[in-house]
């Protein structure tokens, strides 16, 4: 039985809580956040009894396996490296850092101490996101040399966390980073991406509308984000997928329906993620991704393997996120070092 410490109880810290309550061979013992109030009703919620309000002393205290960062991006790197020092393997929540270079000294830390780190970047691991992958790889639509990843919403993001309404950059860094990653799953590494952004909703700080054109070697690939878009449907959390190939084309489009055309013809899925016990509407999608993720963790801690997005492999994202933001800010296209 592989033994966590979770840190940070809020708003999204109650899904990996619930997913790591499901799983076998994995118990969360501890949990820490530094706002008694919000400790005391996740450790009621979830029958955890050992709880602390300083990260440093459930480390000392406490004989983990894993610890699980669930708080937001200023407190991450802190936290990894604490985590590190105590030689803990660690899974750290995105966006993993605002500055690359925090980035970079994270993923060197834990080299250093030779723990296994992965970024919680659980949107590849959505059930459409997984279909739309396999039918590429089954060879069903030939060779992609064309791909829209698109999340255009309408959506109130900010009552569930109030801190998006104030940062000076929103879109991209909160939301887009997911799309980023998963367009790097489906087309394989970017190499140049240009990128305008907009805000559109006056009450918010930062960018709600961006869209991005990336290369990916001889392929491209359009991501476009929006929280501005109003539509007869609103399909949060859908992320709407376009790949064209050589061979044929897929389209996942809202309501979770999955179009595969190819030389044999057409055929039509439903890729809709399950509705997990403890999982509540529209937000399912995300939530079954938790677990897939966190399954995927336990999986690679207990086999000794690195994990799809461990930190190293989120550098890669987080380069993307901010050449958007260079771009977006000089009208040049950035490139990327492979
Ligand atoms: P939140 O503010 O609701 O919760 C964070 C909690 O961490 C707070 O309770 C705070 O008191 C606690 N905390 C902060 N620093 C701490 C420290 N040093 N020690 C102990 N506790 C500390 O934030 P949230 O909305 O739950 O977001 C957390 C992270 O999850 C963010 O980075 C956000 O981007 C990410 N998120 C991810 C997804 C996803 O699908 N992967 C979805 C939503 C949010
Ligand atoms: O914080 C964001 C995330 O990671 O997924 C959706 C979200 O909750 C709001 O944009």
């Amino acid at each position: 039985m592989l033994k966590g410490g979770l840190i940070g109880c809020g708003f999204f810290a109650q899904n990996q809580l619930h997913a790591w309550q499901d799983l076998d061979g994995v118990e969360i013992v501890a949990i820490c956040d530094r706002d008694a109030g919000r400790l005391e009703a996740a450790g009621e919620r979830f029958g955890i009894g050992r709880r602390y309000t300083d990260a440093a002393k459930m480390l000392a205290n406490e004989a983990l396996d894993f610890v699980d960062i669930a708080t937001t991006a200023p407190t991450h790197r802190p936290l990894v490296e604490l985590a590190a020092a105590h030689g803990r393997a660690v899974i750290c929540q995105k966006p993993f850092a605002i500055e690359l270079g925090d980035a970079e000294a994270m993923v060197a830390a834990c080299a250093k101490a030779a723990v296994p780190l992965m970024v919680h970047e659980n949107f590849r691991w959505q059930t459409p996101i997984q279909a739309v992958r396999r039918v590429i790889d089954e060879g069903a639509i030939g060779r992609p040399f064309f791909g829209r990843f698109a999340f255009r919403s309408g959506f109130d993001v900010f009552s569930g966390q109030p801190y998006l309404v104030e940062g000076e950059r929103f879109i991209i860094e909160d939301l887009g980073i997911h799309i980023l990653d998963i367009a790097r799953f489906v087309m394989g590494e970017a190499s140049s991406i240009a990128c305008r952004i907009q805000r559109v909703n006056p009450r918010i700080r930062g960018e709600d509308v961006a869209t991005m054109l990336l290369g990916h070697g001889q392929a491209t690939s359009v991501v476009d984000c929006s929280y501005a878009t109003r539509l007869p449907v609103e399909p949060f959390p859908q992320t709407l997928v376009e790949v064209d190939g050589d061979q044929g084309s897929l389209r996942l489009v809202e309501g979770y329906r999955l179009t595969v055309h190819g030389p044999g013809g057409t055929r039509e899925l439903d890729v809709s993620p399950a509705l997990l016990p403890w999982a509540e509407r529209p937000w399912h999608n995300i939530q079954e991704s938790v677990q897939a993720i966190q399954r995927h963790w336990v999986e690679c801690l207990t086999s000794g393997t690195e994990p799809q997005t461990s930190g190293r492999d989120n550098l890669q994202t987080l380069r993307l996120v901010d050449a958007a933001y260079r771009s977006a800010a000089t009208g040049q296209v950035q490139e990327l070092a492979g």
